[in-house]
C-alpha cells in the first residue's frame, strides 16, 4: 500500500513508523521543513513507556517532505490513501492552500481529528475524494522532530459519515477502506471498520469536551481529574450541559457515557491530554472544534449552553495564537 500522512506530530509518526515497519510505502509531509530535513537524516524512532525495544525506521525507507509538495508530487505520482493527521487548527488554516490543486482528484482520504467540522471542509475542497473518518485511541507523545512515545495502546475505527458524500459509496469505496484496515491491522493497529462512525465521534467528542479542556487549565495529567471531589463536580457539569445538548439535537449517547469519562480518565491516566500539549508547546488548541463545536450545536437548536462557551473564552484566553 501506498501511503500519503499529512502532519508529522505525534499520532502522523506512530502511524508513518508502524506503517513502515509493516511494509508499507509511506510519503510523510511535514509542516516544517526543519522536520522533513530531520525526518530523512535521522528516521522515525518510536519508544515504549513499558520498556520495550524501541522501533527505529531509517530515513532512507520512507520519503519525506515539505507539505507544499504534497500536490504537485500526489498528481505526478498518486498514492492510494492520504491519512490526515494534522490537528484541527492546521487542518483549517494550511488544506485549502494545499489541496486546491487537487480539486478534481479522486483521492482516498482518512481523518484522524477529534471533534468535528473538518470532514465537512475537506470534502468541500475535494468534492471527487473518498474522504472517511478515523476515531483512534491510540495514544502517542512527541519527544523531539523525530522521536515519539507510544504512550496507550488503543482502538481505530474506520467509516464514513452519514453526511459526507452519500451520493458515493458502493464497492469501490469499501474494498480501498478494507485495504486500508488491513494495512493498519498488518502495521499492529487495533483497526476496525465501522458503521457507526458518527456515534463514535460524538462518543469521543463528548469524552474530549470535559477532559480536555480542564486538564489543559489545571495542567494536569488526565487521571489527576478524578482525584478531587471538586474536579469531578465540574467534570460532571460540564458533561450534564453537553448531553443536554445532544439530547436537544437528537444526537444519541451511551446511557453509561459519564461512567465512560471516567474510565477514560482512568486508563490514560498517565496521559497528557492532547490540548494540555498544545497549551504547553504553545500552539494553539482544538477548543473551537470540540467545546466549541457543543456551543454551535446549541445554538443551532436554540439552547444555552454557558459552560462550554465560557470554558472556549477561557481556554482561547491562555494562548494568542488562538485568534
Ligand atoms: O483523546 C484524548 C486527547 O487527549 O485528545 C483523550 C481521550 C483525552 C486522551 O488523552
Amino acid at each position: 500500500m501506498k501511503i500519503d500522512i499529512i502532519g508529522a506530530g505525534s499520532l502522523g509518526l506512530l502511524l508513518a513508523g508502524k506503517l513502515i515497519h509493516a511494509g508499507a510505502e509511506v510519503r510523510l509531509w511535514c509542516r516544517s521543513d526543519e522536520q522533513a530535513g530531520e525526518l530523512s537524516r535521522q528516521g522515525i524512532t518510536i519508544s515504549y513507556e513499558d520498556g520495550s525495544l524501541p522501533l527505529h525506521l531509517a530515513g532512507s525507507s520512507f520519503r519525506a517532505g515539505s507539505i507544499d509538495k504534497f500536490a504537485e508530487t500526489v498528481i505526478r505520482v498518486p498514492g492510494d490513501w492520504t491519512a490526515i493527521m494534522l490537528k484541527q487548527n492546521a487542518f483549517h488554516n494550511t488544506l485549502p492552500k494545499i489541496l486546491a490543486p487537487l480539486r478534481d482528484a479522486r483521492l482516498y482520504a482518512v481523518c484522524f481529528q477529534n471533534g468535528n467540522g473538518h470532514l465537512e471542509l475537506l470534502q468541500e475542497l475535494l468534492p471527487q475524494a473518498s474522504v472517511w473518518a478515523a476515531v483512534t485511541t491510540e495514544a502517542a507523545k512527541r519527544k523531539s522532530l523525530t522521536e515519539i512515545i507510544h504512550a496507550g495502546t488503543g482502538e481505530t475505527f474506520i467509516g464514513k459519515r452519514r453526511n459526507i458524500n452519500p451520493a458515493k459509496g458502493g464497492l469501490e469505496e469499501e474494498t480501498a477502506a478494507i485495504s486500508l484496515t488491513k494495512a493498519l491491522v498488518a502495521a499492529g493497529f487495533r483497526a476496525l471498520m465501522s458503521k457507526e462512525v458518527d456515534t463514535m465521534i460524538y462518543r469521543k467528542l463528548l469524552f474530549n469536551a470535559v477532559i480536555n479542556p480542564l486538564t489543559a487549565i489545571w495542567r494536569i495529567q488526565n487521571g489527576e481529574l478524578t482525584a478531587s471531589g471538586e474536579r469531578i463536580q465540574l467534570m460532571k457539569e460540564l458533561y450534564r450541559e453537553a448531553a443536554s445538548v445532544y439530547d436537544a439535537c437528537g444526537i444519541a449517547y451511551d446511557a453509561d457515557a459519564w461512567e465512560g469519562i471516567l474510565e477514560v480518565c482512568r486508563a490514560t491516566s498517565g496521559n497528557t491530554s492532547s490540548m494540555l500539549a498544545d497549551v504547553l508547546a504553545s500552539r494553539a488548541t482544538e477548543i473551537r472544534w470540540i467545546n466549541g463545536s457543543i456551543v454551535a450545536m446549541a445554538d443551532r437548536a436554540g439552547i444555552a449552553a454557558p459552560l462550554h462557551r465560557w470554558i472556549c473564552r477561557l481556554v482561547e484566553g491562555m494562548n494568542v495564537k488562538e485568534r
